[in-house]
């Protein structure tokens, strides 16, 4: 049975990918909410209801375990999906803020994320857990999640509103960078040329990789034997998806509508 993904949009890609390389035996189905995204500036209650739709969809493809491949979308509907399906391995996102407080040396920690991620109950629980001995600046990072929609990951408009949010958080003297967004991933390279090579940048897909390797094995769920071809699904514009699935996931793949 494959495993279901979702994410707003093409964000989720960047937790496909690891999936895919530590998985490969594992079949994948993706869903990119693209005419809904971004999700960012959304309330709880309409991500919580887009979830349930998009869980009921993948279980429907059969579907034996399920990644919200949206830091967003977990903090608004992980519990109320893990309610709903008791039986089902549900597997999140979270901005990885107990990595970041042990990499630091300054002492300062900077968390891109959404403005729904940052406001959540999730997060503040998160900095509770683990940000005690560190300091933690939050930026909401408006506009960029549809910058990587648009598959635009080094042009100058990018780069000038990268900038900007991540000047204040350098100025502050923050040495380490949560990317709490899986859109942001794809970002990286350009991060790269606009901080100083002693900044640290974390992201969490390879550590929910593992994290699904490790809830699906105890459940007995791995796949063996070969892993059928990717399915992409779009509720939004399809021709995007596929326009934009080439420089995010590789060889083009054909998108089915929503
Ligand atoms: N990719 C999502 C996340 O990780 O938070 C949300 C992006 C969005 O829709 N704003």
């Amino acid at each position: 049975a494959p495993i279901g993904v979702f994410d707003s949009g093409v964000g989720g890609l960047s937790v496909l990918g690891e999936i895919r390389q530590l998985l490969p035996a594992e079949s994948l189905l993706y869903v990119a909410d693209s005419g809904h995204v971004p999700y960012g500036e959304k309330t709880p209650e309409f991500i919580r209801e887009r979830s349930q739709v998009i869980a009921s969809f993948l279980l429907g493809q059969g579907a034996k375990a399920l990644v919200l491949a949206c830091n967003t979308a977990t903090a608004a509907a992980v519990a109320d999906l893990r309610e709903r399906h008791p039986e089902l391995p549900i597997i999140g996102m979270e901005p990885a803020v107990k990595p970041a407080a042990a990499a630091t040396r300054s002492g300062v920690v900077g968390v891109l994320a959404t403005t729904g991620t940052l406001k959540s109950a999730k997060f503040a629980a998160l900095l509770d857990r683990f940000a005690s001995d560190v300091r933690v600046i939050t930026q909401p990072c408006p506009g960029l999640v549809e910058r990587i929609e648009a598959g635009e990951l080094d042009g100058a408009s990018t780069r000038a509103l990268l900038q900007g949010f991540v000047a204040p958080l350098l100025a502050e003297g923050c040495d380490t960078l949560i990317l709490g967004c899986t859109h942001y991933p794809f970002l990286k390279p350009l991060l790269r040329e606009l901080v100083p090579a002693a900044v640290n940048l974390v992201d969490t897909g390879a550590a929910v990789a593992r994290h699904l390797q490790r809830v699906l094995s105890a459940r007995d769920l791995l796949a063996n034997g070969a892993a059928a071809e990717p399915r992409f699904w779009s509720s939004g514009s399809q021709a995007n998806l596929a326009a934009v699935l080439p420089v995010l996931w590789g060889p083009a793949k054909s998108v089915e509508p929503l």
